[in-house]
């Protein structure tokens, strides 16, 4: 199989500029880019399944560009909706550090800013050697413009993309770079580069974007109710990354492998077969959780997640370590309580129970685990040698209950 019917075979080319592009990434090593602008100071799942774009090509060897946009995301890319509202300099530049870093981190290449040749253009200089080729009617025609045109667009995102045209001719010119690459939403700026690079130095250059990975009712991948998934493992844990991957829909599972990991057919139909027949089993899930998370933080991350998982099943907090037990515990709601009481009042203590009659019927229906071992003694008084790393009392009551207190 050749690289463009890989990339086909995994659902990730939506639209080519030109048939010619076939033949050029089949046969030879093109110089590429994708870009992204500084609107966080983490990147978060969504980016990471469209830079995943980069290292496949990379892999097919291709040369990659990663492009920060501290020029552009001073104007902000217009959405469909409504107006960006504007971030401030320093917000930029402190993004700027951590996508820089992040990129190199989990990509390994080349990273370039924006802001370091769009900087010193004049106004005047920008309208003459830029503003001249866009007619305002093509610009007008661009769906995201369009799609503005009741809701209104300001001047500055009007321009929007003129600037990212700019970049691909400063790639093209300074780096021989002839491709860009992006999400769907980015065929209009990305058309507008291959125009500004055809009317000015009368070159070809090309274009492909991907569809943007969603879920069976059209949600952008990573999206959930409350955050955003982020690549800082201090944002997002790798635990939490693993819940995520390992709850995905069975529907979506085979497609989400095919476009977020490096693994071939065979084994890819392998997994689909074995998913068919056992979906329970969510090995499609676990194998989708290793390979992403493994690219993004590491074989060490993965396993912690594993471990993690693991003891919030079994209630043995002890097997972790300090830093895996705050993981684990993040976002889990922490009582404060006395230690030195009867079990009955600790439970009511730590809200596992309402009233001294049902914290007494838990217990004798065997429902309370304290790291592992069932307390069956209403009696029990519970000391700081029940506590987990001399720190949390963690009671499961059931099967997947914890509540979690911490002595004043
Ligand atoms: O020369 C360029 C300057 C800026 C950009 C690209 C080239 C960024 C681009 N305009 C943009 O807004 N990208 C989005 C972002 O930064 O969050 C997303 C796209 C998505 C995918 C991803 O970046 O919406 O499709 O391309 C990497």
């Amino acid at each position: 199989m050749n690289i463009y019917e890989d990339l086909k075979w995994r659902g990730l080319v939506q639209d080519i500029s030109d048939n010619e592009l076939i033949d050029k990434l089949n046969n030879e090593q093109l110089t590429f880019y994708i870009g992204t602008d500084p609107t966080a100071d983490s990147m978060h799942i969504g980016h990471y399944s469209s830079f995943l774009i980069s290292k496949r090509l990379a892999k097919y060897g291709h040369k990659p560009i990663l492009l920060i946009g501290g020029a552009t995301g001073l104007i902000g890319d217009p959405k469909p909706t409504a107006e960006r509202p504007m971030i401030s300099k320093e917000e930029v530049n402190h993004n700027i550090e951590g996508l820089t870093k992040q990129a190199k981190e989990i990509f390994g290449f080349e990273v370039v800013n924006n802001y370091d040749w769009i900087k010193d253009i004049s106004i005047i200089d920008f309208l003459r050697d830029y503003g001249k080729y866009f007619n305002v009617g093509y610009m007008l025609a661009k769906d995201k413009v369009k799609s503005r045109m009741e809701t209104g667009i300001t001047y500055a995102e009007f321009s929007y993309m003129i600037l990212q045209a700019l970049d691909f001719l400063h790639l093209y010119e300074t780096k021989n770079c002839v491709l860009q690459v992006a999400g769907s939403d980015q065929w209009g700026n990305i058309t507008s580069g291959i125009e500004l690079i055809r009317r000015k130095i009368d070159k070809t250059a090309y274009g492909m974007v991907m569809p943007l990975v969603t879920d069976s009712n059209g949600v952008k991948f990573g999206k959930t109710e409350g955050n955003a998934l982020w690549l800082d493992k201090n944002k997002t844990s790798s635990y939490e990354l693993y819940q995520y991957l390992i709850n995905l829909e069975d529907s979506m599972i085979i497609k989400y492998l095919k476009q977020l990991t490096f693994l071939n057919r065979e084994e890819i139909e392998e997994i689909e077969a074995k998913h068919k027949e056992h979906p329970e089993l969510r090995e499609a899930q676990k194998i989708l959780a290793r390979e992403i998370i493994t690219d993004i933080h590491g074989k060490e991350e993965y396993e912690k997640a594993i471990k993690i998982s693991q003891v919030l099943f079994s209630g043995k907090f002890k097997d972790l370590n300090d830093e895996e037990l705050e993981e684990a515990l993040k976002g889990k709601k922490i009582e404060e309580m006395d230690l030195n009481k009867n079990v009955l009042d600790i439970l009511i203590d730590i809200k596992a129970a309402s009233s001294k009659r049902e914290a007494r019927e838990f217990i004798q229906n065997n429902s309370i685990e304290i790291n592992g071992e069932k307390v069956n003694n209403i009696d029990q008084i519970i000391d700081e040698t029940f506590l987990t790393n001399d720190k949390y009392l963690i009671i499961k009551r059931g099967k997947k209950n914890y509540y979690i207190g911490k002595s004043r």
